[in-house]
């Protein structure tokens, strides 16, 4: 049994939370992971609200448990978004690619309990001083959108610029890896490389099929040029792209080559075309499985480890 903060706060199990993974964590997604002990997570990603809306509906269908909303505050729709989680009274609301504090009001005073992603010490503090319930301090190891900061480093930092719980998340995939976060100061962990190969997971399979397949040095970052960083599984498209980073196309075509990426891969799977959005954690994702046979079992294994801590100081 583990015991985290992080469960009396969300009223949770497990302290696992799912990543917002913008075209794959749906309302199906989310309740299985509620529904297996951990938080799950509907991320708004690019979609307007009623998407959104939409998505909680299916969530709460599904689940009586506490679920959250990851917003992408790159979003076109940010605002309208902010505005749908509020009027629905989600538990959680988790924040990622931007600074959130022009929303922490409305949440607040809607009785959402907010846990921004921070990439930096000074984004930690910040969250800090306008509310946050707690925060996830997220290592570049991670998919998506990604910043410069190891989680070996950062969740150190993190944990002793604020005193609110902090969540490890970016490249933690098994047992080990919660153990470390716990380690390192961290009450919980988030993952998403792993949930993509939770069964209810509805990601176009090739998706899954790569995850399963990829081993040490199968990512690499790319969008550093126009100032967002991206963390995918090699592809004919990642290779493509690298290419036109390189060459002295202007920084609109190079946006357009990527527009759209995301979705053709979550979507269609479509390997020339697509941007599949992986931590380094891939490396670690060897069986499609329940969304609660993963929880429990990055839990379990992480008992041992834990109890046997002690043993290597005298
Ligand atoms: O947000 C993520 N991961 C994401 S968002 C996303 S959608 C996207 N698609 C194409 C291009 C860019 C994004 C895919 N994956 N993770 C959380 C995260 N947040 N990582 C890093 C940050 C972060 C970065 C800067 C948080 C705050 C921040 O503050 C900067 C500032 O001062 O505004």
């Amino acid at each position: 049994m583990i015991r985290s903060p992080l469960c009396g706060l969300l009223g949770i199990r497990y302290p696992v939370l799912q990543g917002g993974m913008a075209w794959i964590a749906d309302g199906q997604l989310a309740a299985a992971v509620s529904n297996g002990g951990g938080l799950g997570i509907i991320a708004a990603g690019n979609a307007p609200a009623d998407y959104v809306r939409q998505q909680i509906a299916i969530a709460k269908r599904l689940t009586d448990k506490p679920f959250g909303v990851n917003i992408m505050l790159m979003s076109e729709h940010a605002d309208e978004v902010a505005s749908a989680v509020a009027d629905e009274h989600v538990s959680v609301v988790t924040t990622g690619a931007g600074n959130p504090s022009k929303y922490m009001s409305v949440w607040k005073n809607a009785g959402i309990k907010v846990i921004p992603v921070v990439a930096s010490v000074a984004m930690a503090k910040l969250m800090a001083r306008v509310g946050a319930s707690a925060v996830i301090a997220e290592g570049t190891e991670s998919g998506g959108h990604v910043g410069e900061l190891t989680t070996m480093v950062l969740v150190p930092l993190v944990a002793d610029a604020v005193s609110l719980p902090v969540i490890a998340a970016g490249g933690i995939a098994d047992g080990r890896g919660f153990a470390a976060s716990l380690m390192l100061g961290a009450c919980g962990v988030q993952m998403g490389t792993r949930f993509l190969c939770a069964e209810e997971c509805t990601v176009h399979e090739n998706y899954k099929a790569k995850i399963l397949k990829a081993g040490d040095l199968s990512t690499a970052v790319t969008g550093k040029r126009l100032g967002h960083p991206v963390r995918s599984l090699r592809t004919p498209f990642t290779r493509e792209y690298i290419k036109a980073e390189y060459s002295g196309i202007s920084d609109e075509e190079l946006e357009a080559l990527g527009a759209g990426a995301l979705r053709m891969a979550a979507k269609e799977g479509s390997d020339d075309k697509g941007c599949f959005m992986s931590g380094q954690s891939a490396a670690l994702v060897t069986r499609i499985e329940p969304a609660a046979d993963i929880i429990r079992s990055v839990v379990e294994e992480a008992e041992p480890i834990l109890r046997r801590a002690p043993e290597w100081a005298e």
